[in-house]
């Protein structure tokens, strides 16, 4: 990686120039860094008849902590591969990579500028109304196609060495597991929430499952995940949806990437009654979240299923006790992995726009209690809990 340097606007946009015959031989390109993300710098590059291309690139720390955080930038790679294979099984639903530079761990990518990121738009109380239906669609043909059921033992193994990420795996396995259920300097914890997030820190009950979670979590490579499925990772706009950001993929528990959906989108709705003055509105765009969780799950599930019979290479899977087994497994690891989505961003290092733009104190301070008290229901009782009693928790 000696040809590494971090790029200045000008050095993206001959980046762009070099690798995309878009621009066409006349172009006056400028380019803007943008990145509000939590770990690269992003870059649009535009040229003067408005089209316009992104290149993403990795910079050797983290950047929402800065140098002491030291990141690899092999991490460019693994998002560029990801994204790459997502898109071969599941092409409406994954961003184009058009380039992608090893020595400077950069990418090329198409601009998604027609679209929104879904975690702001839903914030705003807007309505997508496949947005489940889409997600449930991706994460069906991407996990089930990178799974044991078709991939040989030897060709599954192989892929899991090309996707090997311990770095960006320890950074969730300390965020999501460990963090919020120890006084850890990396925590941010409002004042208000402190006695609820100490008893975090005293629940042996509880942190027995998260650990149950963890150990799945690390041990558990059923499929390519993406790795970080969280509302910030989806752009969207009326009719389509597109999956960005997949530099934590590995081979994971499928329920991980399902569980980060859902746990986003209960995220969404518990701020609600804090983001809209009106109860009423309120509770109308709790309902339609509810909706899109409920959308997602059974296009998902349907989809895994029918997958599973039609599409089963192996013939011990191809077993249908089996096949149902291993899809209420999902279901259970899904409602473990939202539960603690829902713990680590309300009292862990990195929260969300939906939480922390509530203005109003004592709003925020229910919002944030209703995202501990239900993420630790779900963990909990993820074994019992039915798709329609998730539904009523909320
Ligand atoms: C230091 S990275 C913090 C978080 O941002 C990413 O999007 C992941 O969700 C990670 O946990
Ligand atoms: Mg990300």
């Amino acid at each position: 990686m000696s040809d590494y340097h971090p790029f200045t606007p000008d050095q993206a946009a001959h980046f762009a120039d070099l690798h995309s015959d878009l621009f066409g031989d006349h172009s006056q390109l400028t380019a803007q860094e943008f990145g509000d993300g939590n770990l690269n710098l992003v870059f649009r590059v535009k040229n003067n008849r408005s089209t316009s291309l992104i290149v993403k690139q990795a910079l050797p720390y983290a950047r929402c902590v800065g140098e002491s955080w030291p990141l690899t930038l092999d991490r460019a790679r693994i998002e560029a591969q990801v994204l790459r294979q997502h898109a071969k099984l599941c092409p409406d639903h994954v961003v184009e990579v058009y380039h992608f530079d090893q020595s400077l761990a950069a990418i090329l990518m198409e601009d998604l500028h027609q679209y929104e990121i879904a975690r702001s738009a839903l914030i705003q109380g807007k309505r997508f109304p496949l947005l489940g239906q889409h997600i449930g669609h991706y994460l069906a043909q991407v996990l089930f196609h990178t799974s044991d059921f078709v991939l040989t033992g030897p060709v599954k193994k192989a892929q899991q060495l090309q996707f090997n990420n311990p770095e960006l795996c320890l950074i969730t396995e300390d965020l999501f597991f460990t963090d919020p259920y120890s006084n850890h300097e990396r925590n941010t914890i409002s004042p208000a929430i402190l006695p609820q997030a100490q008893q975090l820190w005293l629940d042996t009950e509880l942190q027995a499952e998260v650990a149950q979670l963890k150990a799945d979590f690390l041990s558990k490579p059923q499929a390519l995940l993406h790795g970080d499925m969280h509302s910030g990772s989806i752009f969207v706009k009326a009719d389509s949806s597109k999956v960005i950001d997949a530099e934590f993929g590995f081979f994971g528990p499928i329920g991980f990437d399902c569980g980060s959906f859902i746990g986003n989108l209960l995220l969404c709705a518990l701020a609600q009654p804090g983001l809209c003055q009106d109860p009423a509105t309120a509770l109308d765009r709790q309902s339609y979240l509810q909706g899109q969780i409920v959308l997602f799950w059974t296009t998902f599930s349907d989809e895994f299923s029918h997958l599973m019979q039609q599409e089963t290479a192996d013939i011990s899977f191809q077993n249908k006790l089996f096949q149902q087994r291993f899809l209420t497994q999902i279901w259970q690891d899904s409602l473990g992995y939202a539960g603690c989505e829902l713990i680590r961003r309300t009292v862990g290092l990195a929260h969300v726009a939906d939480l922390e733009k509530i203005a109003d104190q004592s709003q925020k301070t229910k919002a944030e209690t209703a995202a501990l008290t239900l993420g630790r229901q779900l963990i909990m009782q993820r074994s019992s809990l039915s798709l329609t009693q998730l539904i009523e928790l909320i």
